[in-house]
């Protein structure tokens, strides 16, 4: 059943913002887009570390005096608390190409984006103060070169650690492709009215298009008139 109970004491963690993104971790930045949304209540706490998080990822929520963790599965306990989604009118083809679309952003577009900034080495020495840029600098020196290992292990665990640059540069253009293709002439993934699906993408494609940084996924953002126009749009709406 849906609970009215205003949520002042729900608290969000996220990562830290740079170069005016809110947050440059893409599924923070999923949840905060969800929240503007749906405009559920709540207060937005940075954190410089993820390691606080359940899962030991960010983003979190505290509610009720329990953490959960994981944007997805933070979003579904949201909506079916609060009653309030933004894919209520979706059918089910639509619900379905929406979990596709998902998991071609998180589970795969996402490990690009983390290739781009954290092997390259011009963009390393850029993102580096901007990821860690909520510790003091003495630590930020001693932890970089740890957590850049640590993120390169995740990489190869992963799978996309495994390839060339150009090789993650046409895994990334073939996603972004594919993502201007399904969106079309449409000013939303489905149709009339912004949905999840919607929060998900721009989260995603604005920390590859917006930073300051080198990668033929940008390149290939860049190429695409109809998503360009998306993330103009999903911000004017949402974070004017
Ligand atoms: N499936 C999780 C993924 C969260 C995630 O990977 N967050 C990254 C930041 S973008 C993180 O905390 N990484 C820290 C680490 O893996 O050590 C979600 O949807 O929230």
């Amino acid at each position: 059943m849906p609970d009215s109970t205003p949520l002042s004491t729900m608290k969000v963690f996220h990562l830290p913002g740079a170069w005016g993104l809110p947050t440059v971790s893409p599924f923070c930045l999923k949840l905060d887009a969800w929240l503007r949304m749906t405009g559920i209540q709540h207060e937005s706490r940075t954190v410089a570390t993820p390691f606080a998080g359940p899962k030991s990822k960010a983003p979190w929520i505290q509610i009720d005096g329990t953490k959960l963790g994981d944007s997805t599965f933070i979003i579904a306990y949201l909506t079916e608390r609060f009653g309030i989604d933004p894919d209520e009118e979706l059918t089910a083809e639509q619900r379905g190409m929406a979990v596709a679309i998902q998991r071609l952003i998180d589970e795969n577009l996402y490990w690009t984006m983390v290739h781009d900034r954290w092997v390259h080495e011009g963009n390393w020495r850029t993102f580096r103060d901007v990821v860690l840029g909520g510790l003091p600098l003495p630590q930020r020196r001693l932890l970089g070169p740890i957590a850049r290992r640590g993120v390169k292990k995740q990489l190869s665990g992963h799978g996309m650690g495994c390839h060339s640059a150009e090789e993650v540069a046409m895994i990334g253009q073939r996603d972004v492709a594919a993502l201007a293709a399904i969106l079309g002439p449409k000013p939303w993934f489905f149709g009339g009215q912004p949905t999840s699906t919607d929060a998900v993408v721009y989260a995603q494609l604005i920390n590859i298009w917006h930073p300051p940084l080198e990668s033929e996924v940008k390149r290939a953002i860049g190429e695409q008139p109809n998503l360009v126009g998306f993330l103009d749009r999903f911000k004017a709406r949402f974070y004017p």
